[in-house]
């Protein structure tokens, strides 16, 4: 990539060598942002990437640093991750100014010109497009710049006003007229953090953003309606896809991707706080079926992404799988080897952290040690068949989950040490670390904090279809001189 690096791996396992105390890593590590990370490179970079990975991994670092105090300050360059994510976030913008405010899916970080697509006919994928708010409103919040908010706040606005069916969006869209591209939904690649993040920007800002908690629901709504659906011969719950749009043909097909669902639910059901308070309407928040409801599916696909595991012969995840929509006949329930269905072309595991980010969020909601064993099961299998060297040379993705000895990618991805092994550790810490209710983990687990709005402000409600954007004309005045179009 580009000629002096960019320091993914490092910007991102800057938090979990925080977590994890590993002192003298993190020392290295904050020396190489200080002396050798420049932003003012001509390299063009995904945009939904830099922000999750590197904006997301300095934000965290900063208010892990500064705002919880788990590290002592080395020096006196206190606002050094800051300075550094404020820069990057500038650089982001020119990825926004699209004619329909949905970013292009790339930017060149010296230029910050937006780049679209080279392929899918320049759309972007819709997860991407509507992944970058929590960064980029707490950057906002840092600094006191309402430039980030506003642009990834319009984003939500410009997806909103397609008014997709059942709140299940299509997964790309196109930066230049604003429209979904193709009829295609599902939750995982290309459309998975498009609803976690429905719901977790009403965490970030304490529930004080309704029109989110509106999105969220109606999109979980019709996953229920028309995704969950159940497996033979064990009755395995999974999301389906919908290859044609929503009244289309399922296709039991679900990405290891998807398996953020059962945590997400869950979060979304007691907003963080463990089960037993929530379930006294704790916090404002009400207590009905339909929380009772959401937990019971959050359990059922947390299972079903453990069975992923479990009937592998390495104990590890494929990328994909398919499950069974056939009765079988000398099938017991259970057997769940014949309701998983994995294709050679899927096989390969990139050591991914949905599953156990789910294990995490539903250990720390409802406190049932299953959880927990899971989740060593599956560090387990990660010891046992990724470790190169046993570790000492890193941990690799793996090119079949059903191949013993298991062969190497020689691939790390950095959420490996973003995510994966930082949301493993949690699930063996105490509720008091990051406790569930107070901070807001972005889509590459970087933990950021809650906050108030204060002078910020949602800055747009919903419409109903065919009725016009409201956008007030000073506003559309402000959007002119800054260059953009139609931003109304
Ligand atoms: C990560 O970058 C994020 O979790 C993202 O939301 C999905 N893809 C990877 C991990 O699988």
């Amino acid at each position: 990539m580009a000629p002096n690096g960019l320091g993914w791996i490092i910007i991102d396992a800057l938090d979990t060598m925080m977590i994890m105390n590993l002192t003298t890593e993190l020392s290295h590590a904050r020396q190489w942002v200080k002396s050798s990370l420049t932003w003012d490179q001509t390299q063009d970079v995904n945009t939904f990437e830099t922000t999750i990975r590197m904006l997301g991994g300095l934000l965290s670092a900063h208010y892990l640093q500064t705002e919880l105090k788990m590290v002592p300050l080395e020096d006196k360059d206190a606002d050094l991750y800051l300075e550094k994510a404020t820069d990057l976030g500038d650089r982001l913008l020119g990825a926004y100014r699209s004619p329909s405010g949905i970013p292009y899916s790339s930017v060149d970080l010296k230029s910050s010109k937006g780049i679209k697509s080279h392929v899918d006919t320049g759309a972007a994928s819709t997860a991407e497009a509507t992944t970058v708010q929590l960064e980029m409103k707490y950057l906002s919040k840092l600094v006191g710049e309402p430039e980030y908010w506003k642009v990834s706040e319009k984003v939500m606005q410009a997806v909103d006003s397609q008014h997709a069916k059942a709140g299940l969006v299509p997964i790309f869209i196109h930066p230049d007229s604003g429209k979904f591209w193709g009829t295609e939904i599902r939750l995982g690649s290309r459309g998975d953090s498009y609803y976690e993040y429905l719901l977790k920007q009403y965490l970030q800002t304490n529930q004080q953003e309704k029109i989110y908690e509106d999105m969220y629901v109606e999109a979980m709504d019709g996953v229920k309606e028309h995704l969950v659906q159940h497996s033979y011969p064990s009755h395995l719950t999974y999301i389906a896809e919908l290859p044609d749009g929503v009244g289309g043909r399922l296709h039991p097909k679900m990405d290891h991707l998807v398996c953020f669902l059962g945590g997400n639910l869950a979060l979304g059901a007691t907003y963080g706080a463990p089960l037993e308070v929530a379930r006294r309407d704790w916090g404002g928040r009400k207590w009905s079926q339909q929380q009772e409801n959401d937990i019971r599916l959050a359990r059922e696909l947390t299972h079903t992404c453990y069975q992923m595991y479990n009937v592998t012969k390495t104990g590890l995840a494929p990328e994909i799988a398919y499950f069974n929509t056939e009765q079988v006949t000398g099938y017991t329930r259970g057997d769940t080897s014949r309701d998983i269905i994995i294709k050679p072309q899927d096989a390969h595991n990139l050591q991914r952290p949905e599953t156990v980010e789910s294990l995490f969020i539903m250990y720390r909601i409802t406190g049932d040690e299953i959880y927990r064993q899971w989740g060593w099961e599956i560090f387990e299998a990660f010891r046992k068949h990724s470790a190169v060297a046993g570790g000492e040379l890193g941990f690799s993705s793996l090119h079949n989950v059903n191949e013993v000895p298991a062969q190497f990618r020689d691939n790390m991805e950095s959420f490996w040490l973003a995510e994966t092994l930082k949301y493993l550790y949690l699930l063996f810490s105490p509720p008091t670390l990051l406790p569930l209710d107070k901070v807001v983990f972005n889509t590459e687990a970087h933990p950021l904090p809650r906050f108030d709005m204060g002078d910020f402000k949602t800055g747009w409600t919903r419409t109903k279809k065919d009725e016009p954007a409201a956008a007030p004309a000073a506003k559309k005045e402000e959007h002119k001189a800054q260059g953009h179009q139609n931003l109304s």
